[in-house]
């Protein structure tokens, strides 16, 4: 194993590298490695060090997997005191990224320069922390408090333009980081330079028209999150406190922060965000080359998955029925492609080649015959979808892949309509397609290996998270909505009303709530499923009848303007409708329900409730892999909370022993929708939690 800290010399200059891959996290002996560094320095003959990450960044911060565990000293707050209190100068070389603990150990050096492309920023608040090493004291000390308090309540970085601006780097280099960091340490050299620390500038003036700005975007953009106005606070005490009152307030605060479920959950969301594309059976298998994309059907969902191909550099020819159709798909994705520029996403010049060269329509399949990849999103029927999969497979050349973008349907019935079932698959996006981030793979019992992984591989290239989910009706994400929208229902029946339910769960951090939801989608959706699921319905099931009747009102969400909300001149925001609660009521009466009040923690309970023990069946039965799938669908495709981890994290959070009694309980009255899922009584009688299956292929 190679050292994770080297020390070496040129000339009178130290080289000190910091070589722990991937990242060059500041794990513990990191820590010890570069303590023990400065004091070599300070005792060799160089004049001044240069501080240098090994590979491809500079350094990713503090090792976020040693959380939670026992600290082992050097702390990183001691470790960065100790660069600014060494006696001769330091500059830190940044390539890449400096990020949180990463940025602060800059911070700490005398002097810094970066190269162009490099990424500084202190992202803690987005892993429900913030910057523990110094880093809310020594910014504004550089920047002033404006810019701090945007950076660290924020987490977003900036590039090296910025921070030369803002006088968080003193200079943007050329070459490499080596070459870059000793070209500044020899100028330095020869002028005379000394030691410079950050800590020793004055306070930052306070500033409280920035306090209260930030205040105004922390109210609109991080409602709920706890992490931000914290770092709000640390970066406040830097312009009330001297150095080390202010490290010692930053240490309370951050202190706090690692106690929190938030940052338990944000943390949880970093790695599953990872992990989730780790899967043994794609694990060293080549994806096959994707560079021409089919898209069959140009509805809202065929625009979107072809405007997010086209946006990452894919070939893309659409086919709709007929020339009208199809130039009413080219006109959605000219749309689309003219909100990416409107948001800087793309620039104007790029959008008009790819419109020119990357992009065709037609009306035949003959056209994707040179297609790497076909993904059908052409209406929800089993019979249309097997037509189309009939026709892709005489024309498509051997080694394509043919995707089908269904939302429910049997994935091994689509691949049946073909002759070459091992390259069949399902990529099921959520609309819009081009902004949503979430991709689930359904893998069918005759996908090749090699299928799978070009699915992981594409989504990379999309920028989306692939979540792998077997096949069953909904697969992960909407077999589960199915389920606690159906304990939704039993709420509004017990004596909720939509309104309320909704409220409940946009406090506990939903964006929004389910019938808001149901009325974005359209009314109609909901009602096709439950037809759809009729004849297989179990009679103990809960039908709304209330949902059936508005869906006959022609009232069918806000494309309509009226659903369960009342949607004013095209609002999005809509009101709530009296007239659904008098069709509530009097279902209530025909079932004999007498309503009674229901509280707002119960209807969080109940649906969460209903989430889990069915995400709990969903990975038992293997149409999810392990409970983080669960949860990166939930937390990317359906407006979960993030800093509540996802539901299955949620559930090891409050505790699965707890759940399973609430669930038990319910079932008495219930006993057709509360039967506890099979691998939650398991886990419950092995006392282990769901976490305890992540680590499983
Ligand atoms: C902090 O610094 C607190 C301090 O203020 C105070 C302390 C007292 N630790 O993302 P990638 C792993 S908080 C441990 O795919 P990329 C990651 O899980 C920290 N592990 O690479 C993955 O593992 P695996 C503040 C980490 O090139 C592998 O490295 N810093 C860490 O796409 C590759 O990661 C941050 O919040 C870490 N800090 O992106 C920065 N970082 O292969 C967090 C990564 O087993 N990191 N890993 O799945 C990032 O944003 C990105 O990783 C980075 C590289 C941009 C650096």
């Amino acid at each position: 194993m190679t050292e994770p800290v080297r020390y070496e010399t040129e000339g009178e200059i130290a080289l000190i590298t910091i070589d722990n891959p991937p990242v060059n996290a500041l794990g513990h002996a990191v820590r010890q490695g570069l303590v023990a560094a400065i004091e070599r320095f300070e005792e060799d003959d160089a004049r001044i060090a240069v501080l240098l990450g090994a590979g491809r960044l500079f350094l990713g911060g503090a090792d976020i997997s040693e959380f939670g565990k026992p600290p082992q000293d050097p702390w990183l707050p001691e470790v960065v005191n100790r660069i600014e209190d060494c006696t001769k100068p330091v500059v830190a070389a940044i390539h890449g990224a400096a990020l949180g603990g990463g940025l602060e150990v800059a911070l700490g050096c005398h002097y810094r320069v970066a190269l162009p492309g490099t990424k500084l920023g202190l992202p803690e608040v987005t892993l429900g922390i913030l910057p523990g090493a110094g880093g809310t004291q020594r910014t504004p000390r550089l920047t002033g408090m404006a810019k701090a308090l945007e950076m660290i309540t924020s987490g977003v970085p900036i590039g090296p333009d910025d921070a030369l601006a803002s006088g968080l780097i003193d200079r943007i280099g050329d070459g490499d980081a080596p070459s870059a960091g000793i070209a500044f340490a020899t100028d330095l050299l020869s002028d005379g330079a000394e030691r410079r620390p950050v800590g020793a500038l004055p306070r930052p003036t306070a500033d409280a028209e920035a306090v209260a700005a930030t205040e105004a975007t922390l109210e609109k953009r991080a409602r709920g999150l706890v992490a931000p106005q914290h770092a709000m606070r640390a970066v406040i005490a830097a312009s009330e406190h001297d150095l080390e009152a202010g490290l010692a307030e930053e240490r309370r605060l951050f202190n706090e922060l690692m106690e929190t479920p938030q940052r338990e959950g944000l943390i949880h969301a970093f790695f599953l965000e990872r992990k989730v594309s780790q899967l043994p059976e794609i694990d060293g298998v080549s994806p096959r080359e994707v560079g021409h994309v089919g898209v069959i059907g140009g509805g809202t969902m065929g625009a979107g998955i072809a405007t997010a191909a086209l946006l990452s550099g894919l070939r893309v020819t659409l086919i709709e029925r007929d020339t009208a159709a199809a130039d009413k798909a080219r006109a959605t994705i000219e749309k689309n492609l003219a909100g990416a520029v409107k948001r800087g996403k793309l620039a104007e010049d790029k959008r008009d080649e790819i419109l020119s060269d990357a992009f065709a329509t037609g009306t035949d399949h003959a056209a994707l015959s040179d297609a790497d990849l076909a993904i059908e999103a052409v209406f929800e029927s089993m019979e249309v979808k097997r037509e189309v999969f009939e026709a892709l497979d005489a024309v498509m050349k051997p080694g394509a892949i043919l995707a089908t973008n269904t939302s429910y349907l049997d994935v091994n019935e689509i691949a049946a309509a073909t002759k070459r079932p091992a390259d069949v698959i399902g990529l099921h996006f959520f609309s819009p397609a081009h902004v949503m981030k979430l991709l689930e793979v359904v893998v069918a019992d005759q996908t090749a290996a090699d299928v799978t992984a070009t699915a992981f591989a594409l989504a990379k290239r999309l920028r989306k998270i692939a979540v792998r989910a077997g096949v069953c009706d909904g697969f992960i994400g909407n077999r589960m909505l199915s389920h606690y929208r159906g304990a939704a229902d039993r709420l509004v029946l017990m004596g909720a009303s939509p309104f309320q339910i909704d409220r409940a769960l946009t406090e506990f951090g939903f964006a929004m709530g389910p019938f808001a939801v149901a009325d974005l989608a359209g009314l109609d959706i909901g009602f096709m499923t439950r037809e759809r699921k009729a004849a297989t319905r179990d009679r103990r099931d809960v039908v709304p009848t209330w949902a059936d009747e508005l869906y006959h009102l022609g009232r069918l969400g806000q494309k309509t303007g009226r659903g369960y909300y009342i949607y004013e001149d095209g609002a999005r925001g809509g009101t709530p409708d009296p007239e659904v609660e008098t069709l509530i009521a009097k279902a209530r009466e025909d079932a004999g329900i007498t309503p009674r009040e229901v509280t707002d923690d119960e209807i969080v309970r109940r649906y969460m409730a209903a989430m889990v023990n069915e995400g709990a069946r969903v990975v038992g039965e293997g149409i999810a892999r392990r409970p983080l799938d669960v949860d990166a669908v939930k937390l990317f495709g359906y407006g979960f909370p993030r800093y509540r981890g996802g539901p299955m994290k949620w559930a090891d959070m409050q505790g699965l022993d707890g759940l399973l009694g609430d669930i038990r309980a319910w079932e008495a009255n219930d006993p057709f929708f509360w039967a506890p899922a099979p691998l939650l009584e398991t886990l419950v009688s092995d006392n282990r939690n769901f976490d305890s299956l992540n680590d499983r292929a």
